[in-house]
């Protein structure tokens, strides 16, 4: 397509499908009609994939998950059509920006965090591999909610991405399907018959996933709720109109919103509902694509992979016996086995307040006949395995995880560690009963969005030195190993970090009034609020160096800035006082004369995948300090890596792979490993006693204690200091020793250019084995057994 083409085609939408005249189009118009042109390129190779999937008669992945955190689609959509030149003359032509533009495109921010992401990760490369199959989930009216900062307290307001049109979707009035929830249950004719009270429509929303190079698409399929009915006209007709609208409200309800957390009581009935509705549609979905082509229920382990990302879908299991034996008759046992054939399950994580559990009397509540299903999915277990401790329904509950592993031919875990940890402590027992069921697929994230698309500089550097077959075999950056040697590509590979810097530093001035010094480290940490993350073991570390430079400013310190960049759960109050405590320490280092450019604390509010894809290119640390043993896998230190950010670590998740592959001497380790977190617990004191033995960190306690950052009020955080002092769980004391050690030799490295910016190019040249294309490769050959039709 030339770029004539494509501005006549932008033009046409402008006019038939917005309805405005070049005159009068604002940016919005602009991207509008331009989606639409884009899409349209989309859609031969999608009918077209389509059309072979059906002719090889292929086996398809139907990849189910609560979240796609996608972020904007029409850069990737242009990129991966080879467009990006094309679109940027077309609108030159009409006087617009194509990067301005793109900014215009709303975040589609239906998820949370890692797992959503590595979902819409998946999905890129399915498309770029030729995998044929399908994202599931649900079209959530609002996505994760917009933070803001007052007085540096985080405040949540709702999400509102679609209150313009969705350009990239269509809707599919005729795919609908009809789930109910509650009712009873009644044998008939020797079979159960489940009667739901109440019911809602799920409405298909189709998304099409554009491949590289345009030669696959798949589809990413939402769910929307909504009412049987429109409304009650008898009850309107009597004038009550709320009562009227009872239903509909109810409906809508289901996709109203994402799940920030689950804390309270009604929260938790909406959740297994939202879990439920869309599982169930998308197994209707599914079977009835299966019946078209085939008649025989027993091929359906042959034709269809289902992947449960994480335990939110896991009612598929019983969801899915329940139509092979009620529905369709199959003996219980035999539709056990092909429904366990059928699927497969990825544990994300072992924090135990993340595994999922319903009470038991909300499930006969809201799925009455599922609860039975449970209880002989449980019984035949045990009929197998008789000397099993393993249970499903335990203290009233009904355990989502225990669940899922019974109910898949397949259990895998995200990084080496988090698999190992997996088969030693959550799913033990199981893993004794099961030894070849659990199988390791270490996570990756898409090169075209996080590294083509958030780095247009260093892309260009690297097709120029190796030729662009790297965008979908990234494993050939190791062809840029030997340039590490060349003076001229060392030159220039600085210097497009040094542009991505620049280009950051004013956007950081533009969005938050801060000035930065580009030529300061850019040290970064970015990613969802938690304990075990550690962001106050970064922001401990923070207010002791600053302490340091206030007593000696001469000392030759290394310049830098600390970036945050997260959102906590609303009700997760400890994180919520994390947040709260970098924006006070922000406030007063910022403000501090003596310091000056040596340090800032820089806190962009409302971090999402857009703002992740301006930071990551520009950073030179990434912080990955995770207590060993809590971060199942991490992807966001596998962006940095790749984009020549060095990771200061623990050896946790997939640090222990990074710095295995970039090379021990490329990577900041520090801290304890997960054996040793474990160890030193038992020692209750072991808190105090890194207290007592680090002057620095008491310092920087003490900081926090005498009001220092908080006008004074020395309470303030009362509350988390206790915890430090008297728990200390996540052990930030215990490792803050090593930490603080750790980031002074990360100072020498970087006083030094040349030596860093060596080893920054070494781990982009050795992280590419790190794509999410080679994570979907293991799980068609291990989990789904299926080759790409590409
Ligand atoms: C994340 N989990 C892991 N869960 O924490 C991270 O280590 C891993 O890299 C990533 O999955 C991908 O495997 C995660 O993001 C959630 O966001 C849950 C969503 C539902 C509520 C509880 C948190």
């Amino acid at each position: 397509m030339t770029a004539q083409e494509l501005q006549k085609a932008v033009l046409r939408h402008l006019e038939l499908s917005l309805g405005k005249d070049l005159a009068h189009a604002t940016v919005y118009d602009i991207r509008m009609s331009l989606t639409l042109a884009v899409r349209d390129q989309v859609i031969a190779p999608w009918f077209e994939s389509t059309r072979k999937t059906y002719a090889a008669q292929s086996k398809r992945v139907y990849y189910l998950s609560m979240e796609f955190l996608i972020g904007r689609l029409l850069e990737d959509a242009v990129n991966n059509l080879g467009l990006k030149q094309t679109a940027q003359e077309a609108l030159d032509a009409l006087g617009f920006d194509l990067t301005q533009v793109i900014a215009d495109e709303p975040d589609a921010a239906l998820g949370n965090g890692g797992l959503g992401r590595l979902a819409a990760c998946f999905l890129d490369s399915m498309s770029t591999i030729g995998c044929p199959g399908m994202g599931y989930g649900i079209r959530y009216e609002h996505g994760l909610f917009r933070q803001s900062f007052h007085d540096g307290v985080q405040i949540e307001e709702p999400e509102d991405w679609l209150r313009q049109p969705h350009g990239w979707e269509f809707a599919r009035p005729e795919a609908v399907e009809r789930i109910g929830f509650g009712g009873t249950v009644e044998a008939h004719d020797g079979r159960m018959r489940w009667s739901p009270a109440d019911a809602v429509l799920a409405k298909a929303h189709d998304t099409p996933i554009i491949g590289w190079q345009g030669q696959w698409a798949n589809t990413l399929r939402l769910w929307g709720a909504e009412p049987i009915q429109a409304f009650d006209l008898e009850a309107f007709n009597r004038g009550d109109f709320v009562g009227a609208a009872e239903q509909e409200a109810f409906a809508r309800t289901i996709s109203r919103v994402l799940y920030p957390d689950d804390t309270n009581g009604e929260g938790k009935e909406l959740r297994l509902k939202q879990e439920y509705f869309f599982t169930a549609a998308s197994l209707r979905d599914i079977l009835r694509r299966f019946l078209s082509e085939h008649d025989d229920l027993e091929l359906l382990p042959q034709k269809v992979a289902i992947q449960l990302n994480d335990t939110h879908p896991a009612i598929a299991g019983p969801e899915l016996i329940r139509i092979l034996h009620d529905e369709h008759g199959l003996e219980f046992d035999h539709a056990m086995a092909l429904a366990r054939n059928t699927l497969s399950f990825t544990n994300h994580t072992l924090l135990p307040e993340a595994l999922e559990r319903w009470p038991q009397a909300l499930m006969a509540r809201v799925l009455p006949r599922h609860l039975q299903i449970i209880a002989r999915i449980e019984e035949a277990f045990l009929a197998a395995q008789p000397e099993s401790p393993v249970r499903i329904l335990e203290d009233g509950d009904v355990r989502m995880g225990e669940l899922s592993f019974i109910m898949a031919h397949r259990v895998n875990g995200v990084s080496a560690l988090h698999t190992g940890l997996v088969k030693s402590t959550v799913f033990a027992q199981l893993h004794r009963t099961f030894p070849d069921r659990i199988v390791n697929q270490t996570n990756g994230v898409t090169p075209r969005r996080w590294v083509l698309g958030a780095n247009p500089r260093l892309s260009a550097l690297i097709t120029d030195r190796i030729g662009p077959g790297w965008v979908d075999d990234l494993e050939q950056l190791g062809a840029l190993e030997p340039h590490v040697e060349d003076a001229g590509f060392m030159a220039d590979y600085a210097a497009s970090k040094a542009g991505n810097k620049a280009d950051l530093a004013a956007w950081i001035a533009d969005t938050t009034g801060i000035a930065v010094d580009p030529a300061a480290m850019f040290d970064v940490q970015i990613k969802r609020i938690h304990e075990y993350k550690r962001q106050h073991l970064n922001i401990l570390e923070t207010i002791a160096l600053w302490q340091d430079m206030r007593a000696n400013p001469r000392a030759g310190w290394v310049p830098r800035v600390k970036i945050f960049g997260g959102k906590a759960a609303p009700g997760y109050v400890r994180a919520k006082e994390i947040i709260r405590l970098i924006n006070d320490v922000a406030r007063v280092i910022n403000a501090d004369p003596v310091t000056g450019d040596l340090l800032k604390v820089v806190y962009p509010a409302n971090y999402n995948v857009s703002m992740a894809e301006k930071l990551i290119p520009a950073s030179d640390l990434s912080e990955q300090i995770s207590t060993a043993g809590k971060e199942a896998s991490g992807t966001g230190n596998m962006k940095f890596a790749l984009n020549g950010a060095l990771t200061i670590g623990t050896l946790d998740g997939a640090n222990v792979e990074i710095r295995e592959h970039v090379g021990a001497e490329n990577f900041f380790l520090f801290g304890m490993t997960a054996e040793e977190v474990v160890a030193r617990r038992e020692d209750p004191q072991h808190q105090a006693k890194a207290i007592a033995a680090s002057p620095r960190l008491a310092g920087a306690l003490k900081g926090i204690a005498d009001g220092t950052f908080s006008d004074g009020d020395g309470a303030r955080y009362a509350a988390l200091l206790a915890d430090l002092r008297g728990h200390d769980y996540f052990t930030i004391c215990a490792d803050f020793d090593s930490y603080w050690n750790c980031q002074r030799q990360v100072d020498a490295a970087f006083a030094d250019p040349a030596r860093w910016m060596r080893m920054a190019a070494l781990n982009t040249a050795r992280s590419g084995w790190f794509s999410s294309d080679r994570t979907i490769r293991g799980y068609m050959a291990d989990v789904w057994d299926i080759t790409p039709l590409i």
